[in-house]
């Protein structure tokens, strides 16, 4: 297998929000990791409103707007967005019923199937997927008119994925509006963890971007913790204005729409509630327009928006299915494969020695040169993984990803605990690096997809499991 890699030697750095290290810069990607993502080749282990603009094909959209993803509606494609037959759509139009029609995709997304409906899905960049499907540049174009308006805009951030999915550049998406930061998905941070921690940790990866948010929030819409206190702080800062929930693909935005909606709806009496929300999927791209919700009594709408799809994330290589196989089910829990210090005591090499980890097929970790004491937590998917040897050469073949980068990163050692995660931006979890070891140095080699971002970054806190 031929490998392409470019090797970054990154300084001697000291990890704080203003210095996480992003270690490849953005490419194009062009490979399909398929299937083989989960089987690692190591074999050396031990262990609308109005339907704003886009045109779906060639055909000419109808009125009205399917509920669930804001497509125009349509009678003549079925395998576009906006699909519905035209028995239906005339009986609906006939009753004056056409806000509570949802497209054929939307009714596949809500019964679990995994449809495109944006064109950045590996392999569906055929002549005839364009026809049906929106390209991420429309989705985006669609957001232009949040920086034009007097508008309150709540950005969402996967908390699994919180490097990969906190959008770059916010202020040119939103202007000079206000900004609330929600953090998605916390019933799924590991057990225990303090979520007060967690929310500043956030807000110091937010100063980094330079935003700064009224208040930052976490949230989940499975079990509606936190909502209700968003809800309230939307409803006090808006003021007649509209409210924008935005943020990247897959963050969770019409989950919380739909969760929210009934929150706000109890803080101030809404006009004109049809019970016709939003869709949720795991299929990144699930929402294709504004939707506009008449939540506020007082004036001004509630909107849900097309998710910004960022090319670093995974997903973009990744079969649909696997995408899906990739979402945790529950609270992720750490897996401490073997140490380096227990690996080498193993295979009868000393104290410790370089070690080579994989997860999953998709991330290699090497740890070049470190603490006797240091130990990693792979906080994921348990459908990834973790696989050990010692340190392996400088190919990537012995990943899946047909081309793999890799990137040197040296930490200084400041204390004994967490010293750094590696993040790999769209995968649904981390690795967190600690050492007991005050002072001295760790060495790391990083390897993922030709074109994700990897991310060595302060540590998430989350309750530490020692061996
Ligand atoms: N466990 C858990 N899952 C969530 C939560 N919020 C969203 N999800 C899941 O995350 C996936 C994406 O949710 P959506 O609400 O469709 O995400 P979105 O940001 O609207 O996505 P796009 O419309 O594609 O941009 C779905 O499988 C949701 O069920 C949450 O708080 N907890
Ligand atoms: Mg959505």
């Amino acid at each position: 297998m031929q490998s392409s890699f470019t090797r970054l030697h990154a300084p001697i750095i000291f990890l704080n929000h203003s210095n996480i290290c992003r270690l490849f810069p953005q490419r194009t990607a062009s490979q399909s990791l398929r299937s083989r993502v989960f089987d690692s080749r190591c074999t050396a282990s031990t262990s609308s409103p109005d339907a704003v603009g886009i045109e779906l094909s060639e055909h000419t959209p109808r009125r009205g707007s399917c509920y669930g993803c804001g497509a125009a509606l349509q009678t003549e494609e079925a395998a576009a967005p906006g699909y519905v037959s035209v028995e239906k759509y005339e009986e609906k139009r006939r009753h004056r019923q056409l806000g509570t029609l949802v497209c054929r995709r939307c009714q596949d997304l809500s019964n679990g199937a995994m449809v495109p409906g944006v064109a950045d899905v590996w392999g569906r960049d055929s002549e005839e997927d364009l026809k049906v499907l929106v390209s991420p540049e429309q989705l985006r174009t669609q957001l232009a008119r949040v920086r034009e308006e007097r508008a309150v805009a709540v950005l969402l951030v996967d908390l699994l994925d919180a490097s990969g999915s906190f959008l770059s550049r916010v202020r040119d998406l939103i202007g000079k509006n206000p900004v609330f930061l929600v953090g998605t998905k916390v019933d799924l941070l590991p057990k225990g963890t303090n979520t007060e921690e967690v929310a500043q940790w956030l807000e110091r990866s937010a100063a980094q971007k330079r935003l700064s948010p009224i208040a930052t929030f976490l949230v989940s819409s499975r079990t509606r913790e936190g909502i209700a206190q968003v809800a309230k702080a939307v409803r006090i800062e808006r003021r007649g204005r509209d409210v924008y929930i935005m943020g990247s693909a897959n963050v969770g935005k019409s989950a919380f729409v739909r969760c929210a909606e009934c929150q706000i709806i109890v803080l101030e009496p809404a006009i004109g509630i049809a019970g016709h929300l939003p869709v949720e999927s795991a299929m990144p791209g699930t929402t294709l327009q504004l939707i506009a919700l008449n939540t506020f009594e007082a004036g001004g709408t509630l909107f849900d928006t097309p998710g910004v799809h960022l090319q670093h994330r995974l997903q973009h290589l990744l079969e649909p299915a696997l995408t899906k196989q990739l979402l945790p089910k529950g609270k992720l829990k750490p897996f401490l494969p073997p140490s380096p210090q227990e690996l080498a005591f193993q295979a009868q090499l000393g104290t410790s020695s370089p070690t080579s980890y994989f997860w999953g097929g998709l991330v290699r970790i090497d740890i070049v040169d470190a603490p006797v004491s240091t130990s990693l937590a792979f906080y994921g998917p348990r459908t990834m993984r973790v696989t050990s040897s010692p340190l392996l050469d400088d190919s990537s073949d012995h990943l899946s990803a047909v081309s793999a980068k890799s990137a040197d990163v040296t930490l200084n050692l400041s204390g004994a605990g967490p010293v750094a995660d590696v993040a790999v931006s769209g995968l649904p979890g981390w690795v967190a690096i600690r050492t007991e070891q005050n002072g001295g140095r760790l060495v790391l080699r990083v390897w993922a997809p030709a074109g994700i971002e990897a991310y060595v970054r302060p540590p998430l806190p989350v309750p530490q499991i020692v061996k």
